[in-house]
């Protein structure tokens, strides 16, 4: 196979890594976990990415989850156009946000309000304080692994690119910033109920990601989701779905929907957006009251609610609600994938294969068993998992550079497009000898 030419991508990289920190607006996408230069994107369409040089891709990434109908959707685009030729921002309300959140407190459970902010960190900034401000409590309890954004307080053991890179505790978050953080394996709920028992009045919030998406793709025990409900309630705090990747992904209604748990905040990010920056606190009046203006506990964002990135979630949430199959569809799409990836594995018998497909999410791990926390998928290896994903580059598929990330499948993708994935596999599967 010929190597593709990378050539404007790695002069772009040279330039942009004089001008940004590591040629980069966000570290994962440095491809530095899997030993390669990222290519700079021209344009995309539907499941599929062309870089500078013409090198096109099967997009697994998706902007990380927030394209559900894929790349430059016809609908969205021609919603963003209109908007944007009414004004791009106007810092006051508009019927637009209205009708967004109409449409978002119609599609989640068990939520009366919503609040916009312009990505999945403020949100989860924003539920923090929220949960110590309406408690009056300041522990906050994550989970190894599970990454809600780079607010201090939160980049506690995260996933994604903390885990990525490897760093240990970020410099420049103070010993006072986590001090009330307190972090638990995902999966097990008497690692818990023992960890917060010496302050079980202290604890303002569990947050979690519903199914773990930060650390690969790692999914609840059964009951375990149950469980966190039954503890916060013994205890007296908030349970927070993390949903900025399970909102829209998993179900219309989410994780809450998919597992019949209800949770007190729901985080949503990606998908509310439709490629657009948007993210949003979601939960009861009595809870979400309490930002100001209507409460005392302050929470802002210039850009928030913006009226071109509204009319491209709104676009996004209404084609879902036109199309209530599109969960199957992306479902058996995934699991289609896995399937294929599982087979060809085994056939090539190079390598273990663990792989698990929930709504629009798959994942795998170069694991002979099933990976139920952060601890098991760390011990998984990086340099197999930097072959496979460089192997499959070069033929044409775009995986997340990290193996503590999802796959995104959505439903720009098609069967072909998963026949052209698992052949690919079974090629470079037989080079990791
Ligand atoms: P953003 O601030 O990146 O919009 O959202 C933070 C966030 C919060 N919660 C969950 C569950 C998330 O997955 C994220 C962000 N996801 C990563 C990818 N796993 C974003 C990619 C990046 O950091 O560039």
């Amino acid at each position: 196979m010929s190597a593709r030419d990378h050539t404007r991508s790695d002069k772009l990289f040279a330039e942009a890594s004089g001008l940004m920190p590591g040629g980069v607006s966000s570290p994962v996408r440095a491809f530095s976990a899997v030993g390669s230069h990222p290519f700079f994107v021209e344009r995309a369409s539907g499941a599929t990415i062309t870089d500078v040089d013409g090198n096109q891709y099967i997009d697994l990434v998706q902007s990380w989850g927030a394209l559900l109908f894929g790349h430059a959707h016809p609908e969205i685009v021609r919603a963003v156009a209109d908007a944007a030729a009414r004004g791009t921002s106007f810092g006051t309300p508009s019927e637009l946000e209205v009708e967004m959140a109409r449409t978002v407190v119609g599609m989640i459970p068990n939520v009366e309000r919503v609040r916009f902010v312009s990505s999945g960190t403020e949100a989860g900034m924003s539920a923090a304080r929220l949960a110590r401000g309406a408690t009056g409590r300041t522990k906050l309890l994550k989970f190894t692994g599970c990454y809600h954004g780079h607010a201090d307080a939160l980049l506690v053991q995260a996933g994604s690119g903390v885990a990525t890179l490897g760093i240990p505790g970020t410099p420049g978050v103070t010993d006072g910033a986590t001090a009330d953080t307190i972090t638990c394996e995902y999966n097990d709920l008497d690692e818990v109920r023992s960890v917060v028992e010496p302050f079980s009045d202290q604890v303002a919030a569990i947050l979690v990601e519903p199914v773990a998406a930060n650390m690969g793709l790692v999914v609840p025990n059964d009951g375990y989701l149950e469980g966190l409900r039954a503890i916060a309630d013994e205890i007296g705090a908030l349970l927070v779905f993390d949903e900025v990747i399970t909102g829209f992904r998993l179900a219309a209604g989410g994780a809450q929907e998919r597992f019949q748990v209800r949770a007190d905040i729901v985080l949503l990010g990606k998908i509310i957006g439709g490629g657009l920056p948007v993210g949003a606190i979601a939960g009861s009046a009595e809870l979400l009251d309490q930002f100001a203006p209507t409460g005392p506990i302050y929470q802002a964002g210039t850009l928030s609610g913006n009226p071109v990135a509204m009319a491209a979630g709104l676009t996004n949430l209404q084609m879902i609600q036109a199309d209530p199959g599109i969960y199957d569809r992306v479902q058996e799409r995934a699991r289609s994938l896995v399937r294929g990836l599982i087979d060809a594995a085994d056939h090539a018998a190079t390598v273990p294969l663990y792989a698990a497909a929930i709504g629009g999410l798959a994942g795998f791990f170069f694991s002979e068993d099933e990976i139920i926390n952060y601890s098991q998928a760390a011990a998984t290896s990086e340099e197999t998992y930097a072959k496979f994903f460089r192997g499959m580059l070069e033929r044409g598929v775009y995986l997340p550079p990290s193996r503590f990330e999802a796959l995104f499948i959505g439903d720009a993708h098609t069967e072909d497009h998963v026949d052209h994935i698992v052949h690919a596999a079974a090629d470079v599967f037989a080079t990791l000898r």
